[in-house]
């Protein structure tokens, strides 16, 4: 049988998170020693472990069916394949950043400066449109350090919390673009390895809409209840099941983390008693 074969950076920011994704879509990959490949046990599907740099060649070639990668690797490699699922991890953003004393007076500062990047193809062709002649310094990496040697006036980089540039004396100038990891695919799959990259992605889509959210369950009086389904919308609406006490029933509905104490402070208000909260491992919708 066919089986699909999916690229992860070997050793990097996006590893572990891209095998903890794996098993939470429930395909079991031993890894004991980071060899270059392995196979999955209960899925058809090879593991290569690659460096993120190379992936993108890769799935453009069919060396690899699909991969794990930062967008950002994706839009510099510029190479033919197809983001197909944004995976909500290794999120960061591409920046800007000049010395620190430096007054920032908006893009046209960096009219005629060095810039030093890992990014250049990005950068170039964001002051190209911006009709903004740049020169561009390509480096592999400590591009931070770039302006304290004099090899360029500001910076382009991956920026997250900003202590790097912070302790090297920069500041964010412009953030260009936001990045977070993707699944990317050849554009010409066969039909089994199609059918294979849709069981995958059934399953990561199912684990993307349980993050964030919570399972409530809770007893109210039912003369409140059309109170309580207006805070709770739920996936369609909130479960209605009446308890052995006459006159109360129980209510189970989904709540985003994002207004989690809202809500509940608002069901209490409304005599909600018993709330229970539990965390949702996956919801198929
Ligand atoms: O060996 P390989 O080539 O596979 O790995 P790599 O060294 O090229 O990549 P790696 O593991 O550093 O990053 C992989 C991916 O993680 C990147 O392509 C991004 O999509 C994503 N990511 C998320 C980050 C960061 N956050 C991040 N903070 N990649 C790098 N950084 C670096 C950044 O370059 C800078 O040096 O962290 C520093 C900034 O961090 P703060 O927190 O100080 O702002
Ligand atoms: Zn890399």
């Amino acid at each position: 049988m066919d089986k699909i074969k999916i690229a992860i950076q070997k050793s990097g920011r996006l590893s572990e998170k891209s095998l903890d994704l794996l098993t939470e879509c429930g395909i079991r990959v031993s890894n004991g020693n980071r060899k270059l490949k392995t196979e999955a046990r209960n899925f058809p599907m090879e593991i290569f472990f690659l460096r993120d740099d190379d992936i993108p060649q890769y799935v453009e070639q069919g060396v690899a069916d699909i991969g794990i990668l930062g967008e950002n690797e994706v839009w510099e490699k510029d190479k033919d394949v197809q983001i197909v699922e944004q995976l909500g991890f290794g999120n960061c953003r591409l920046s800007l950043a000049i010395p620190k004393d430096e007054q920032y007076t908006g893009l046209d500062y960096f009219n005629h400066k060095r810039i030093a990047t890992s990014y250049p193809k990005i950068l170039g062709r964001f002051f190209q449109k911006k009709g903004i002649d740049v020169k561009i310094e390509e480096l592999g990496g400590s591009v931070e350090i770039a302006t304290g040697i004099g090899l360029a006036d500001g910076i382009f980089d991956i920026v997250s919390t900003g202590s790097t540039l912070l302790m090297n004396g920069l500041k964010e100038a412009e953030t260009i673009v936001r990045s977070e990891a993707v699944l990317i695919s050849n554009k010409h799959l066969t039909s089994t390895l199609s059918a294979l990259l849709e069981q995958l992605l059934f399953r990561i889509k199912a684990y993307k809409n349980g993050q964030g959210k919570k399972y409530v369950l809770l007893n109210v009086r039912n003369e409140v209840i059309p109170d309580i389904v207006q805070l709770l919308p739920g996936m369609r609406s909130p479960s209605i099941l009446p308890l052995a006490d006459k006159g109360w029933s129980s209510v189970h509905s989904v709540i985003s983390d994002d207004d989690f104490w809202e809500v509940i402070d608002e069901l209490k208000r409304h005599g909600a008693e018993g709330i229970l909260v539990i965390p949702i491992e996956k919801m198929i919708l």
